[in-house]
């Protein structure tokens, strides 16, 4: 096949026979599909069912009745059901003009490139569909801090941010991407090297059903960017950095009350470990949750890891100073860095470890539900 059209959906019935029907005439005479991957609450899935049993063109709907990842792992979920040259991601409440689908496969074809992004800010583009002047500003300071904290993988484009664009399937590695938030295309370019052009995207004002960007995408937004740029192992250091203050707060702040002092640290120890332990949870190894062990299991692994790990190095601090005379200071320093490799080490090798992945292969996704227009071999038979 030579296009997917991907369309994520949450609730959003009232647009879903428009989109149909505009999509289908804007790929008339390719060899296209619509895929929604739909993880609504409401009654969009029948919809879609209906308008595809009319449809003009294939259309695909995957619905997910435990979504992961948000918007974001719906598009990959999508990437993963197709294995069509080209495929086109778009948002299912026609801000996005599907008559803008055959620019982006044709510019990435002629162009050569592997990645195709309807921007609103080239020219011939605008983002006058956007609700509010609070939110267009948003949005443009959003893309400037992005941008600059990748000038080498976003130089090419002006909107990292949109949700509108194509790729060509054989250039993304879609196992090196992390499936979370709303901004899938900046997951792609950020963390790759891809080739990229542009066509202009005039953003339309939603057509019916309602937004779902709130404040919680700005902050997803923030840990995704902090995430690509610095990886995991600066998410765990921070958290680790926070650990060791905490610890000295407590160690000091219970001596105030007259806690002896190896009690304090005993105390100080256990909450230290717990704290981190829920932290690198939330923020840390939060994707790796679900395909590792249980979280009782992950508890003790961590509490075990890291209150041996403290046992020895307060032991080997003790040596080490009293032996050598150094400062104990740089030495309890040296020590740390050591003992944070290890612990990321045992976190992400061990703690965090993955059950090996089933592969779904695309007929089983597909057998999911195969809706709309036969295929022309079914119409034969
Ligand atoms: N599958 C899926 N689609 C989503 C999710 N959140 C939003 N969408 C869809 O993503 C597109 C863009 O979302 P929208 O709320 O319009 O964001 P906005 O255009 O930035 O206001 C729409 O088609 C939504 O239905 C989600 O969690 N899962
Ligand atoms: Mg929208």
């Amino acid at each position: 096949m030579e296009l997917s059209v991907i369309v994520p959906t949450f609730n959003e019935a009232p647009n879903v026979e428009e989109l149909v029907r505009r999509v289908t005439a804007a790929t008339a005479g390719l060899d296209a599909e619509i895929v929604f991957v739909d993880d609504s609450r409401d009654n969009t899935p029948d919809v879609i069912r209906e308008v595809a049993s009319r449809a003009g063109m294939p259309v695909r709907l995957i619905h997910r009745d435990e979504p992961v990842g948000g918007l974001s792992g719906a598009v990959i979920e999508g990437f993963h059901s197709s294995d069509a040259t080209w495929q086109v991601v778009m948002d299912g409440d026609l801000q996005h003009r599907p008559e803008t689908i055959p620019a982006l496969v044709t510019k990435g074809t002629v162009d050569g490139v592997d990645v195709v992004v309807a921007s609103r800010h080239v020219d011939g583009g605008s983002s006058d569909g956007l609700s509010n002047g609070f939110r267009r500003l948003v949005s443009g300071l959003s893309i400037q801090a992005t941008k600059a904290l990748f000038p080498k993988r976003l130089g090419e484009t002006t909107d990292p941010m949109s949700g509108f664009f194509a790729i060509r399937r054989s250039s993304i590695d879609l196992e090196g991407l992390r499936p979370r938030g709303f901004k899938i295309l900046l997951e792609i370019l950020a963390r790759q090297d891809l080739q990229v052009a542009e066509v202009p995207l005039v953003f339309d004002a939603r057509q019916a059903g309602t937004s779902k960007a709130d404040m919680k995408q700005g902050i997803a937004l923030g840990r995704q960017l902090f995430d690509i740029k610095f990886g995991r192992v600066s998410g765990f250091a921070v958290i680790g950095l926070l650990g060791a203050i905490a610890n000295l707060v407590i160690l000091w702040g219970l001596q105030k009350f007259g806690v002896g002092y190896l009690a304090a640290a005993c105390i100080a120890a256990i909450v230290t470990i717990v704290g981190n332990f829920l932290l690198q949870e939330r923020f840390i190894f939060n994707d790796l949750k679900a395909g590792s062990r249980g979280v009782w299991t992950r508890w003790w692994h961590t509490f075990a890891f890291n209150g041996t790990e403290s046992a020895v190095r307060t032991a080997l601090l003790w040596v080490i100073v009293e032996t050598t005379h150094l400062p104990s200071v740089p030495v309890q320093a040296v020590l740390i860095v050591f003992g944070f490799t290890l612990r990321y080490l045992y976190q992400s090798k061990v703690v965090y470890k993955q059950h090996p992945v089933e592969t779904v292969t695309l007929d089983e996704i597909v057998d999911h539900e195969t809706l709309g227009t036969p295929l022309p071999e079914e119409a034969a038979a």
